[in-house]
């Protein structure tokens, strides 16, 4: 791959005087300048001076087989020069759309007898997830039950940044703007044992209580105004928060014995990610709607959507009549193209199955040894996802103050050493892309540690250790 020609300075100003970026502080990345990213192959990307660097976030948790695969651009190509877009509004459909629903009914496991034989697309995870709002509260409209308007989320959950989205996502700063949560929308603590753990308490026994707070919740709020529960299987921008064993079978417990639909927002988890096509595999629950995006195209094209399961599309198909929601690009041929392209390859290659079987344990024995590391409080992986927490004392596991921010300058070092790590408070965590070699989990290991030992010399140079 040839180094593109870029001047920096010049796409820095450009940048600055007319991009507003997500989630940034505008004036803070004027005066900095953003690293500008050229080019990709593989694990790696590089930037504009030339530097390379091991991407062991997957772009953004969604580059699951790499980048550089010629067959996503062909799909794309292809696509663009028979039938690069056309609605599917008005009694139309298209092939690609068609064909990717039914190959997503058939990766999909039935649970409890249960299957997912239809999809609703969207372009993004923040989308569907404004759908399922629709798409639960209409179902229960439907059944007669129109007071079954609550769902219930998360704290530190992320469901997206639209206004639904946001609303579902349990991160007091997103809420802080913009007047959220929107209405009937409320949120229970997280199953995040390091943190709300009793001494003694093993953590499955924590799963056990941490998934009681759900039904305090719905008991609290009345079982008959309630519609669904929404969760992720593994939390992702919450910092790679790992349930308990025991915390997800409870959680289904509680919605069968209320009735409360469960969606599962797999946009992170699914395709892989944690050794299955789809996280409710992993810890066995039987979701009735199922989040999807990013990893679907694996990220070389904006696509996402719901996996509807036979509970609720029986009710949409069989007694709903026209459903009055719907996006331009539901379905777009071009993206349901790329995502049959890279589905294959995540078939033929047999990803998901080397997660579970192969690279998974081998990144999960390698991560394990971090916790040797004096700044390790707890490191721990799930499949392909990892994190681990900086800690002040090992022995307490007191944590530093928030106002320091470690994990933004373990965060630097990392960029500054070729890695991209990314940094949740002062949790490190990782999603790297699911073709890794045993030998690239090597060198994304040596590079942690090396950052690690680089933040462990500034926190004792600065005093910030015990
Ligand atoms: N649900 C989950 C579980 C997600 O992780 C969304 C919904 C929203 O998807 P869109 O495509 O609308 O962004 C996400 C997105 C981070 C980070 O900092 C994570 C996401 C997005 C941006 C940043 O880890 N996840």
């Amino acid at each position: 791959m040839n180094q593109p020609s870029v001047d920096t300075k010049q796409i820095q100003a450009l940048d600055s005087a007319h991009f507003l970026h997500p989630f940034t502080d505008h004036q803070a990345l004027a005066a900095k300048g953003a690293r500008v990213m050229t080019h990709a192959d593989g694990i790696y990307v590089w930037d504009s001076e030339g530097r390379k660097v091991l991407d062991a976030m997957s772009g953004l948790w969604c580059v699951n087989v790499g980048y550089g695969r010629r067959e996503l651009a062909d799909a794309a190509h292809q696509q663009m020069l028979t039938l690069p877009f056309y609605n599917s509004f008005f009694q139309t459909t298209n092939v690609p759309a068609v064909q990717l629903a039914a190959k997503l009914a058939t990766l999909a496991p039935t649970v409890g007898g249960r299957s997912f034989q239809h999809v609703f697309y969207s372009s993004s995870g923040s989308e569907s997830n404004d759908s399922n709002v629709r798409m639960v509260r209409r179902y229960w409209d439907l059944l007669g039950q129109p007071q079954r308007k609550t769902i219930i989320s998360r704290h530190n959950g992320y469901h997206g940044s639209t206004m639904a989205g946001a609303s579902l996502s349990g991160m007091s700063g997103m809420h802080a703007q913009g007047d959220l949560p929107i209405p009937n929308i409320t949120h229970i603590q997280q199953p995040y044992f390091f943190e709300h753990g009793l001494p003694g308490e093993t953590a499955d026994e924590f799963g056990v209580r941490a998934a009681g707070w759900l039904e305090e919740k719905i008991l609290a709020l009345g079982a008959d105004k309630v519609a669904a529960f929404i969760g992720e299987p593994v939390q992702g921008a919450g910092g790679v928060i790992i349930p308990p064993s025991t915390y997800w079978p409870e959680i289904q417990r509680i919605v069968d014995k209320y009735g409360i639909l469960l969606v599962s927002d797999e946009v992170i988890c699914a395709f892989g990610r944690l050794g299955h096509w789809f996280g409710y595999e992993k810890f066995g629950y039987r979701p009735d709607l199922v989040t999807f995006a990013k990893a679907v195209t694996s990220g070389y094209v904006p696509l996402g959507g719901v996996l509807v399961g036979d509970r609720v599309a029986k009710v949409l198909v069989e007694q709903g009549g026209e459903f009055n929601h719907g996006y331009t690009y539901s379905g777009h041929p071009v993206a349901c193209a790329v995502a049959l392209a890279n589905l294959a390859i995540i078939e033929r290659e047999n990803l998901v199955q080397r997660v579970h079987d192969d690279v998974g344990p081998y990144l999960a024995r390698r991560f394990a040894e971090l916790n040797q590391h004096p700044l390790v409080g707890l490191a721990e992986t799930c499949g392909f996802v990892a994190g681990l927490l900086l800690v002040k004392n090992k022995a307490t596991r007191q944590l530093f103050d928030p106002a320091l921010a470690l994990g933004m300058v373990c965060r630097g070092h990392c960029f500054g050493n070729g890695l991209i790590m990314r940094a949740v408070g002062d949790r490190m965590i990782i999603a790297p892309p699911l073709v890794m070699t045993h030998a690239q989990i090597d060198e994304m290991m040596g590079l942690i540690t090396h950052c690690l030992d680089l933040t462990y010399d500034d926190a004792r140079r600065n005093g910030w250790l015990d």
